[in-house]
């Protein structure tokens, strides 16, 4: 399906590019994550982590697949590189795999682990990129998740120790660090809902996770910074909420999943508070913590992929997350947004709710916001090689320069937005819905591990070349 109310083709023209207003200097990379790309997951002496067991549990993964393998982006990190020196990307977004450095998340460090990432460190400094880590993206130690994962307060404390050990080897070279990505998700699909890792249905008995994702988050920061990184952020998961209708009851529903989605994660950050309506359900004593949790980072990034819209509880089917339906017992119900093109995972493409999610961040945390990155933002469209060997996956061009200008939007209104990084480099293992969901600019045959460059990738290198020179 065309994007057919997205702007029209001369956003393919990547020279048009210097229209967007994306300010000078604007930073581009590419991300991904420890297990979704790397595989290698019994070598070199990693640990088993929360994804290994819960991709190994049967149904639980829509096409039965896991990690084992993914893009075997362990062994082909050289090749990865060599991609992104000819995009031109200024930074690359990975995740160090904690149980890797750290096999059972607390105790020993894995010397082959570490070796694993001075290899791709180095290997993209040597190529002019700047390696920019997350420290945690969802892959728990198993160890530690056996013993309640983020429930467990004590989670957030291994995690300080192991940014530590992280910074102390790494500090010298990587001059950009994420401590966690989209605790949202984690607290939400992992705990709150079964659909991810580790897969418990706690519904608001989730709440203890994220404060202990935040609390790590802060310690983390401090453990860093101890050992001498600096530029620190966090990547959060923004989904700007649109209620059903105006009946105060859809009102409410929806006010009450922004606050849940939203802000729950960044207003502690930011504000040093959460949302009063959270209060309620977090654990004992949170607001102790609250100084730790709001210790002051260098950007704030912003992952965004499309609106919510939310109604009041309902009994019919709403729109699905990963092909579940939400517990029909929550407060709240999620309404399909229509009138929107889709991508091939079914999300709505709605760029404008991208400069006005920036344009809230600039009104809601006004100086205490700093600098803004794009720290994830792409679509799933499932396009794969013609005859020729060709991927034209057109729609993904549309969606990125459509999502591009509004950043430039979000730019002109205001907000200080210094860089982009797209999701995702490569093709590879979408969590709960396996490898049937393509993210990537670059395709992977998963039985060959051949990478074939998307033309989303040609034009991705014609943009950041065109407003090198302009
Ligand atoms: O693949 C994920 C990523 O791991 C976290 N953010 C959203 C992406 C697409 O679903």
């Amino acid at each position: 399906m065309p994007f057919e109310n997205l702007p029209p083709s001369d956003f393919r023209d990547a020279s048009n590019a210097r229209l967007w207003g994306l300010p000078d200097g604007f930073l581009f990379g590419v991300s991904t994550a420890a297990y979704q790309v790397e595989g290698a997951a019994n070598e070199d002496g990693r640990g088993p982590s929360s994804w290994d067991a819960f991709s190994h549990e049967a149904g639980r993964i829509l096409d039965g697949s896991n990690g084992d393998v993914a893009t075997d982006h362990y062994h082909r990190y050289p090749q990865d590189i060599a991609l992104m020196k000819q995009l031109g990307v200024d930074a690359y977004r990975f995740s160090f795999s904690w149980s890797r450095i750290q096999p059972t998340g607390d105790g020993a460090t894995n010397a082959a682990g570490l070796d694993f990432y001075d290899r791709l460190v180095d290997g993209l400094l040597e190529a002019g990129i700047a390696p920019s880590p997350t420290l945690f993206h969802w892959d728990t130690p198993l160890p530690l998740e056996e013993r309640g994962g983020w429930l467990n307060r004590d989670t957030a404390d291994r995690f300080a120790d192991y940014a530590g050990i992280v910074a102390e080897h790494f500090a010298d070279r990587v001059k950009r660090w994420i401590t966690i990505n989209e605790p949202v998700v984690l607290t939400m699909l992992g705990y709150g809902a079964g659909i991810q890792a580790p897969g418990l249905q706690l519904g608001f008995g989730a709440f203890p996770a994220a404060h202990h994702l935040l609390l790590g988050h802060g310690k983390a920061v401090t453990a860093l910074r101890a050992a001498g990184a600096t530029n620190i952020g966090i990547a959060n998961n923004h989904a700007p909420t649109w209620p059903a209708s105006n009946n105060p009851e859809d009102l409410q529903a929806a006010g009450l999943y922004d606050n849940l989605a939203n802000w729950l994660f960044s207003d502690p950050i930011l504000l040093g508070r959460y949302p009063e309506v959270m209060e309620p359900l977090l654990p004992e004593g949170f607001a102790d913590d609250l100084a730790k949790i709001s210790v002051p980072i260098d950007w704030y990034g912003v992952n965004y992929y499309n609106p919510v819209k939310v109604a009041a509880p309902s009994e019919e089917a709403g729109a699905l997350i990963d092909g579940h339906e939400l517990d029909s017992s929550l407060p709240f119900s999620l309404v399909d947004i229509e009138g929107y093109p889709r991508t091939d995972f079914d999300w709505p493409v709605v760029p404008e709710a991208f400069t006005a999610l920036l344009v809230d961040f600039k009104e809601r945390y006004g100086e205490r916001l700093p600098p803004i990155y794009i720290t994830e933002n792409g679509c799933a469209i499932n396009d794969g090689p013609d005859a020729s060997g060709r991927v034209a996956d057109t729609r993904r061009i549309d969606y990125t320069a459509a999502h591009l200008a509004a950043v430039g939007d979000a730019v002109a209104a205001g907000v200080d937005v210094r860089g982009y990084f797209h999701w995702s480099l490569l093709d590879n293992f979408e969590w709960a819905v396996g490898y049937s969901q393509r993210f990537g600019l670059v395709y992977v045959d998963y039985e060959t591990q051949e990478r074939i460059p998307k033309d989303s990738f040609h034009w991705y290198r014609d943009v950041i070349a065109a407003l090198r020179t302009a």
